[in-house]
């Protein structure tokens, strides 16, 4: 295990006084202390030839949190065992898998694993294959038996979500784009949307009108036990809202945000969306354009939704990921970065970024500190995988490594 050099970085940002507790604003004192940066220690957990989608999950159901990831030029789907990291191959009769989405739909302690393979970013190159892959109650057993639930051209995203609350997730799959669209704008078809029921595998369309790109789903519980989706597209950020129940859900959308305008395709709109509890409200967090450059910070304005962009210089913009890291109340945002240095790309700028929140989001100023500089990230989840009760940062990228940051506490 290699000890992350940026620790003594993170630590000399403590010690200049970044460490706050005095938010300096109405809202914060009213709320309580902000803490400053919490220090993150990095670990390697193995390495992985172009790293793009990483998930946690308890594999093994022995209360430790577990770590899948996949790389499009991996034609393996594999887990790797906390604590020892020992990588167990569950399946190899998929390739160009592009992401993966993890959860215990049959109720037996072991998750379920639905893939997506045969990605390309031209239709007629992708036969967008859409798998859930069963244990048979042995995680560690090698072939995991493997269900072609749906092939969709481009079929990019996937997730579990529970939209009618009925106990029973579902699966929902967002292609990357409608065939027509092509390179270098990507802008010229609709895109689709689509969900899955567990009795059938039978797909239902959502919405058939998204332009351009969309490039993440992400699961968020709105207003209600159901579960909602926003959506990180071309179009901005959307949110999906599901009425009814089983087979008859239907679905209304509302556009939160554009995301970033100021150019045309393909750098228009949002990469990927997240959204968590902070303070006495909630925040919504994006990394925007397309691929793109902005951390943006989205605060509830009495009912519209404020877009503050709070940093301009990831190289290579993909996800976002929102939590509370150092424990004050208010969500932190976490946006990696998959740009690396070679010598077409001097000046890549590779690694994980941590912003920690001010007392008023809106308004106060975020704390920016770099956690990883080394690896180039195109993912992160968060897991307490050591089982302190802090939560760690797991993340992998084109950097080829899969990478877990021991959350080291301090910041207050
Ligand atoms: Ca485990
Ligand atoms: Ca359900
Ligand atoms: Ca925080
Ligand atoms: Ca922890």
């Amino acid at each position: 295990m290699r000890v992350n050099r940026l620790t003594a970085l993170v630590a000399a940002a403590l010690a200049t006084g970044a460490c706050a507790g005095d938010g300096g604003d109405g809202a914060s004192m009213a709320m309580g202390m902000v803490h400053g940066p919490v220090e993150f220690q990095g670990h390697d957990i193995a390495e992985i030839r172009g790293g793009y989608a990483v998930s946690v999950a308890d594999f093994n159901n022995d209360g430790r949190t577990d770590v899948i990831a996949n790389a499009l030029g991996v034609p393996e789907v594999a887990w790797h065992e906390n604590p020892s990291w020992e990588r167990h191959v569950i399946y190899t009769g998929a390739s160009r898998i592009v992401n993966q989405a993890v959860a215990d739909i049959t109720g037996d302690g072991i998750p379920e694993v639905a893939i997506q393979s045969d990605f390309a970013m031209q239709a007629a190159n992708s036969d967008g294959s859409n798998w859930v892959l069963q244990s048979g109650g042995d995680p560690t057993n090698m072939a995991w038996q493997g269900e072609l639930v749906d092939q969709w051209e481009t079929s990019h995203h996937v997730q579990w979500a529970d939209a009618d609350a009925d106990g029973e997730l579902e699966l929902y799959n967002a292609p990357l784009l409608g065939p027509e669209s092509l390179a270098p704008t990507y802008d010229q078809d609709m895109a689709s949307f689509f969900w899955y029921d567990q009795e059938t595998w039978t797909r239902h369309l959502i919405d058939d009108q998204i332009p351009g790109i969309i490039h993440r789903i992400r699961p968020v519980k709105w207003d209600s036990n159901r579960d909602a989706f926003l959506m990180a597209s071309f179009e901005g950020i959307t949110l999906y809202q599901a009425s009814g129940t089983g087979m008859n859900k239907s679905w209304s959308k509302n556009v939160l945000s554009p995301g970033y305008t100021a150019e045309p395709a393909p750098r228009l709109g949002a990469s990927d969306v997240g959204m968590a509890a902070s303070g006495d409200s909630r925040i919504i967090a994006s990394v925007e354009p397309w691929h793109g450059n902005q951390v943006v910070v989205y605060t509830d304005n009495n009912g519209s939704w404020q877009r503050r962009v709070i940093y301009e210089d990831i190289g290579g913009g993909h996800e976002v990921w929102v939590e509370d890291l150092n424990g004050d109340g208010y969500a932190d945002i976490v946006a990696n970065d998959n740009s690396r240095v070679t010598e077409n790309n001097p000046n890549g700028t590779p690694g994980v970024n941590v912003f920690f929140s001010p007392g008023d989001p809106a308004t106060g100023e975020w704390t920016h500190v770099k956690i990883e500089d080394e690896y180039a990230m195109n993912g992160c989840a968060s897991a307490d995988i050591n089982v302190d009760g802090r939560p760690d940062l797991v993340c992998t990228g084109s950097g080829g490594m899969i990478r877990w940051y021991e959350n080291m506490g301090g910041g207050m």
